[in-house]
């Protein structure tokens, strides 16, 4: 997909969406991997709104209009939840689609891109990397109340917008046979981070194995519960709402827990380079295992409940694993900024795996007592 050039895009993608007003001005907004986002102000009777636009990167969700489906679904069913239990301030608490003039979740251009928009939340924001406990325990919190939230969702089971998506074991298996191919000839510079990954082949098996014997269940998941995918608000500094839905569909609870445990313990960016940085903070686990169990602990089974330390090494497992199959293969999957970008982070998330693993006992200790 060619870059956007801002303001001349949005000019023409926003007449189309039930927006009143006139656009001031739109910049790229968030550090998302995937998709486009702009922040757009409108002047609506001379005050200032502000929208977020993402095109949806369609090359990687090949069915964008069944992934608004389930958007809608979802938000819809939140909202709703919201405001039978009398919550205030509904507009900042859930995602709200706004619909295209034709009356659909998104508008097409004439390139075929997907376009949505949905209201800014205002007085709040993402954190790339945690700054304290609060946070952690915030993020977790929320998380496990939209997985609360969405659980009673009621018609067909939602649509898997990218199949297999925290299936490690596929996971792995493409990445060995990326390396086999090397299309990039870039295999001889990662040895030991391929070594290391499938050093830890047993890994991959084991929730999926769990799931399979039906020790754990299939719940509807968000799937990408990244710390800058929930909005923590400035002033009262709580976790107000759970963005980037475009992965909300079947999943396990393991696999949304995990990847808080991956994005919210350590203090170094997921790019980073000095790799001394990067480490499992003790403290941010036990905020974020707090967090989780005040909103998730009423449904979680006791199997469930015993992973969680193990579900934060698996997804940084996971993310490594995908990382070093994208570096492998050139780049082709997450957005990159500067050579050796996806290696860079392929190294953070095995890093963070070693420090899980030196703490995994002390981190099970806590749960344990945490779950009595
Ligand atoms: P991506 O899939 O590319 O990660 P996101 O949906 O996460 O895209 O959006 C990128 C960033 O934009 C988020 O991390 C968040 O900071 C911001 N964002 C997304 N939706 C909203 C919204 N409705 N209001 C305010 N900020 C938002
Ligand atoms: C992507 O869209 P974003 O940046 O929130 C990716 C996640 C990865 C993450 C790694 C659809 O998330 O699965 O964990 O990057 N999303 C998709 O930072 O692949
Ligand atoms: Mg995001």
């Amino acid at each position: 997909m060619k870059a956007l050039h801002m303001n001349a895009d949005l000019t023409d993608v926003c007449h189309n969406f039930q927006i009143h007003g006139s656009l001031l001005e739109s910049a790229p907004y968030g550090n998302g991997h995937i998709n486009d986002t702009l922040a757009a102000a409108f002047s609506q009777s001379g005050t200032r709104v502000r929208y977020i636009f993402q095109r949806i990167n369609h090359r990687i969700f090949k069915n964008p209009e069944a992934l608004m489906e389930n958007i809608l679904r979802v938000t819809n069913e939140a909202r709703a939840r919201l405001e039978a239990a009398g919550v205030p301030d509904i507009s900042r608490r859930a995602l709200c689609v706004v619909l295209a003039t034709d009356g659909r979740p998104f508008y097409r251009d004439k390139e075929g891109g997907y376009w949505r928009c949905y209201p800014f939340i205002e007085g709040a924001r993402t954190y790339d990397i945690i700054q304290n406990t609060n946070q952690a325990y915030e993020a977790a919190r929320a998380f496990g109340e939209f997985q609360n939230l969405v659980a009673g969702l009621e018609g067909p089971r939602l649509h898997e917008t990218i199949p297999d998506f925290h299936n490690t074991r596929r996971r792995f298996e493409r990445l060995r046979e990326v390396v086999a191919a090397d299309p990039k000839g870039r295999l001889a510079s990662v040895t030991a981070e391929w070594d290391f990954i499938r050093g830890r082949e047993s890994l991959v098996d084991i929730l999926l194995d769990l799931q399979a014997a039906g020790k754990i269940p299939e719940r509807v998941t968000h799937n990408d519960t990244k710390l800058n995918n929930v909005m923590i608000d400035d002033s009262t500094e709580t976790g107000i709402c759970v963005v980037d839905l475009d992965t909300v569909m079947p999943g396990l609870a393991l696999y949304d827990f995990g990847d808080m445990v991956r994005t919210a313990t350590s203090p170094a960016a997921e790019d980073e380079t000095d790799l001394s940085k990067v480490r499992m903070q003790m403290p941010m686990f036990q905020a974020l295992v707090r967090g989780y169990l005040s909103t998730a602990g009423g449904f979680l089974n006791a199997v469930e409940k015993n992973h969680l330390a193990f579900s934060g090494k698996l997804i940084a497992l996971e993310i490594g694993i995908r990382f070093l199959t994208d570096h492998l293969e050139g780049d082709v999957y997450f957005k990159t900024h500067r050579p050796n970008h996806n290696l860079d982070r392929c190294r953070t998330q095995l890093a963070l795996v070693k420090s899980i693993e030196e703490q995994e006992e002390a981190m099970n200790a806590f749960v344990r007592e945490a779950t009595k």
